[in-house]
């Protein structure tokens, strides 16, 4: 409908060809405002480094992240994971990956689609578009990872908090785990692999919707996130090689055609946003 709508306003004042501002796959009801500082069609030889940081801190994963597995080539972002042995911190790693974080101020609620392909190796490697930050006193996180180890064609939606003053009492189950940790594990009809698909996550204050090619596969009540959060995408290492160092595979790659950000011009009541946790499909505590 919205796109319709700009169509008749291009059309009325006839001369306006302009190519239309996208709009998500979804939520079509709404008016959606493109948040260029978030948002790349990845169209460039280089990747915009003022909007992106392609060389975020390693965290304590088996592999690093280096810019120079970041490039664009026919439209794409290619994040690439390679086998090579190096040193960090005195630790031996054995990978090189990937990923790129959002540089303008962290942004709360909208809309958050991106359009890719995952890499051919299968099982152990994570391609993932997500929203997180990780402050002092709050570290909360929504997500898409994709081909986790188990099958293929399994796309994970997650939800976690890490660290929120209302569960400043309760502990992870797991050492540095989440203290609320939620997956919905959504299973495709088709191989992520070989073609492109997008995959949406509509945030507001009173819910959060996951979509995968326009398809609702998960909402849930949006009882902690309420977080302004950094865009993501990267690429992960999972078992086998998360266990064993193994170079048979790489490099290999995973390419996204878009990362689109839009603002509601017109958000939803606030009323009722704050509403007690949900004692099924947690694990908290
Ligand atoms: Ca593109």
């Amino acid at each position: 409908m919205t796109a319709f709508l700009w169509c008749c306003c291009a059309a009325l004042g006839g001369k306006d060809d302009t190519p239309l501002p996208p709009q998500p796959l979804t939520a079509q009801g709404q008016k959606w405002i493109l948040q260029s500082e978030f948002s790349d069609e990845f169209r460039g030889a280089v990747l915009d480094r003022e909007k992106w940081d392609d060389d975020i801190a390693d965290w304590s994963g088996t592999w690093s992240w280096e810019p120079g597995n970041v490039r664009l080539e026919g439209g794409l972002l290619k994040l690439r994971m390679q086998y090579r042995e190096h040193e960090r911190a005195g630790r031996k790693i054995f990978y090189t990956s990937a990923a790129i974080r959002s540089r303008a101020p962290a942004i709360r609620y909208g809309y958050f689609e991106a359009r890719l392909k995952t890499a051919p190796l299968f099982p152990g490697v994570c391609p993932a578009f997500w929203l997180f930050r990780n402050e002092p006193d709050i570290w909360t996180e929504l997500d898409f990872e994709l081909m986790q180890s188990k099958n293929v064609r399994q796309a994970q939606a997650n939800a976690f908090v890490f660290r929120h003053p209302k569960l400043a009492g309760v502990q992870a189950k797991r050492e540095n785990g989440p203290k609320i940790g939620e997956h919905l594990d959504w299973e495709s009809s088709w191989d992520p692999r070989e073609a492109f698909h997008v995959y949406g996550i509509e945030w507001d204050k009173q819910e959060i919707k996951w979509y995968i090619d326009g398809e609702l596969v998960r909402s849930r009540p949006n009882e902690f996130w309420h977080q302004a959060l950094a865009v993501i995408v990267s690429f992960g290492l999972r078992p086998p090689y998360t266990v064993k160092p193994l170079s048979e595979g790489f490099p290999t790659e995973f390419e996204v055609d878009y990362v689109r950000v839009w603002k509601s011009a017109a958000p939803r009541s606030t009323a009722g946003a704050e509403r007690k946790v949900a004692g099924d499909g947690f694990w908290a505590g």
